[in-house]
């Protein structure tokens, strides 16, 4: 029988035992106390609104007069309210963009809200945002262009002392301040007080960065600066939304410049004997563009972008930073609101419950053999406590028995950072049938890594660290089964006639028709492209087995087979001018050239034309979209007569959506699209697809 005082002997024993063992050493470069909070903020905003929203710009000139800044229902705490229940933790607000006009009263330049319409010029964005940042729990964030060209002296050392004086305001008026971000971007030419005129600077020292640095951390000691060099989170290296997979927060950075980068990757992958702490944030916006563009009101990623970027993002040790174009009247678009309302949901969903919880682990090695640092550490939903090995012992695995079969398609493994990021290999193993088999084999892991693969059902799982620069750290493991994307397919046919039917998620079933019928589950299930000559409508659906969930119903209606169609014309470069019929709205051609153009068409047989449809380019910058038009149709390519039809895309430079024109039947073999002028004045005619309607 155990007595009480034996009892109590083993308690004291156990409790000596655990503090006699020592934490490992934390491996330097190590995050700054600052950092680490910044750390904690994971997924926050970007709002673009500015001088740019107005003019419908990306980059201003400088010499746009503040009497254009008007919008006319700003809400501040719209912004707030979206991004609070998108689960985003801050906002980062553009108060001065390179046109340099400022969203705020500076009292160092007239060139700024207080000379503009809104509100008579007694209003001030920042301060609007502060308060409503704070009434929704939100951080807030200073974006701050360098490069400024409005201001006379810009390139000059007299613009750096107007550049300080407004750092300071906003870091002294505006509460507390979690990140201030400093763009790499100079152009060289503007406007410049009337000049207008190219400025180069040397941007390793016109800025006087340490200076600079010196203010931030003096007005604002927990707020972290964002540059292409840090000194505190580094840019990613692309727009796009992405990190490496490979991503290590640490960076040589003294070898690094705001603007001068000497390798793209070392701000991509960051670099694994880096002498600073300085992780990556993924800056990327929710459209194409970064400003609000009424054409791209239609161009809001989708559900599925989105989730890559998350994944691509936070799920490669680095945060995420998505962007809100706020529109002109000074609000969050209905179109974005909506989708990031649909990313938080799906993600939150992914992530509901941590099937690792509370199982019984065990690992190989075990720091000093003690519960401080056990592997139940890393399965407690406790971030502050980990599982850690002895100092020699750098590779090492940690089993979690399910004791049932249990499905997962996420994995998700956190490093203790705090004492440096240090795994540099490890993989995953399911016990599958009485056998272990290798999920996922990865590389760095950092704050947060997770792992997306197909359903797997097994009883155990298995992380193998593999190689370590010091003993491995790992806070917290977590194994879900995250729904399936259950979202309308995709419905393409390429020239060929080539029919390809594509979903989000693997698992999930595409059923689909050809004769119009509603698609169900006893409809064909789609297996891998097929063909379909002649005019068919394809409809299909998605289905999730296991939720029995379903989505709405695609439905495309392809005309005749395209397949021996020929562009003729002068400029009949086949390859690049049949991508106008190659079923890919992703792919144009375009040529620069003054309208009228020609977009000849050979139909390879004589048909019974009653329209046509034509999609403008989709890219981000819309090249060569087409205002007014004519339509002929002709049964020799050389006798066109009359125009069939011809007029105007009305809004088409707002909207670039797919055009549908109709008109009474006429029969003929070729048919000639007469581009007679462009929505925009760049010279540039362009096609993104065209098609024909016939009876
Ligand atoms: C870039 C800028 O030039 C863009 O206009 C935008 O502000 C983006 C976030 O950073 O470098």
């Amino acid at each position: 029988m155990i007595t009480k005082p034996l009892l109590s002997i083993a308690f004291f024993i156990l409790l000596i035992s655990c503090s006699s063992v020592k934490p490992p050493a934390p491996i330097n470069p190590v995050p700054s106390a600052r950092q680490l909070m910044w750390h904690e903020m994971e997924f926050y905003a970007f709002v673009h609104f500015n001088m740019n929203t107005f003019t419908n710009m990306e980059w201003g000139l400088g010499s746009e007069s503040p009497d254009l800044f008007n919008p006319t229902e700003l809400d501040c705490r719209q912004w707030a309210k979206v991004c609070n229940a998108a689960g985003m933790k801050g906002i980062i607000l553009t108060a001065k963009h390179h046109d340099g006009f400022c969203l705020w009263p500076s009292a160092y330049t007239e060139h700024s809200v207080k000379n503009s319409p809104w509100k008579n010029g007694k209003g001030d964005v920042v301060k609007e945002l502060a308060e409503a940042c704070k009434e929704y729990n939100l951080k807030l964030g200073i974006y701050l262009s360098p490069w400024d060209r409005n201001h006379k002296d810009y390139g000059k050392p007299e613009y750096l002392e107007y550049f300080k004086n407004q750092l300071r305001e906003l870091l002294t008026n505006y509460g507390d301040i979690f990140e201030v971000w400093f763009d790499g971007a100079n152009g060289g030419s503007g406007w410049y007080g009337g000049a207008n005129e190219v400025r180069k600077i040397d941007n390793k020292t016109y800025y006087q960065w340490p200076v600079i640095h010196q203010i931030v951390r003096e007005l604002q000691p927990h707020a972290c600066m964002f540059s292409d060099a840090g000194p505190d989170i580094r840019w990613v290296g692309n727009e796009e939304g992405w990190a490496r997979e490979t991503n290590w927060c640490l960076l040589n950075r003294d070898s690094v410049m705001p603007g001068n980068v000497p390798e793209i990757e070392w701000l991509r992958a960051g670099q694994e004997y880096g002498s600073h702490w300085v992780p990556a944030e993924v800056d990327v916006s929710i459209r194409p563009g970064w400003y609000y563009h009424p054409y791209e009101d239609h161009k809001v990623k989708t559900l599925p972008q989105l989730l890559d970027i998350y994944y691509n993002s936070v799920g490669r040790n680095a945060s995420l930073l998505i962007n809100f174009p706020v529109d002109k009247r000074g609000k969050i678009h209905e179109n974005d609101s909506a989708r990031i309302l649909q990313l938080a949901e799906t993600i939150k969903a992914d992530f509901a419950e941590n099937l690792a919880t509370g199982k019984n682990a065990e690992a190989t090695n075990t720091r000093g053999n003690s519960r401080k640092f056990s592997a139940a550490n890393a399965l407690d939903n406790d971030r502050k406590t980990y599982w850690c090995t002895n100092d020699e012992i750098l590779s090492a695995s940690l089993t979690v028995d399910f004791e049932r079969p249990t499905v997962f398609n996420r994995f998700l493994v956190q490093e203790e950072i705090s004492l440096g990021q240090r795994v540099k290999k490890f993989n995953l193993e399911a016990f599958i049938d009485n056998e272990w088999k290798e999920i996922s084999s990865q590389t760095t892991i950092g704050r947060k890594r997770i792992l997306r693969f197909p359903d797997v059902t097994a009883t155990k799982i298995r992380l193998n660290i593999l190689d370590s620069k010091a003993c491995p750290a790992i806070a917290e493991i977590g194994v879900f089964n995250a729904p399936k994307v259950i979202i309308e397919p995709e419905i393409r046919r390429n020239q060929a006639g080539e029919v390809t039917l594509k979903g989000f998620d693997s698992g999930i079933g595409i059923y689909y028709t050809t004769d119009g019928t509603a698609p169900t589950t006893k409809s064909v299930k789609y297996t891998e492209p097929f063909l379909l000559k002649g005019k068919s409508n394809v409809k299909a659906i998605v289905f999730d087995p296991v939720s029995g969930k379903q989505s709405s119903v695609t439905s495309v209606q392809f005309d005749v087979s395209k397949e021996n169609w020929k562009v003729k014309g002068a400029f009949g470069n086949e390859e690049r001018t049949s991508l106008i019929f190659d079923g890919n709205p992703e792919t144009s051609w375009n040529i620069k050239s003054k309208p009228p153009v020609d977009i000849i068409i050979d139909l390879d047989e004589t048909l019974n034309i009653a329209g046509f449809t034509y999609l403008p380019d989709q890219g981000r910058w819309g090249q060569g979209v087409i205002n007014n038009y004519e339509f002929y149709i002709s049964s020799d390519g050389k006798n066109w007569g009359k125009p069939v039809t011809s007029g105007e895309f009305a809004n088409i430079k707002n909207s670039p959506v797919l055009q549908k024109q109709e008109f009474s039947p006429v029969n003929g073999r070729f048919v000639k699209f007469r581009a007679l002028s462009q929505a925009e004045e760049n010279g540039i005619i362009g096609v993104a697809e065209f098609d024909i309607i016939t009876k």
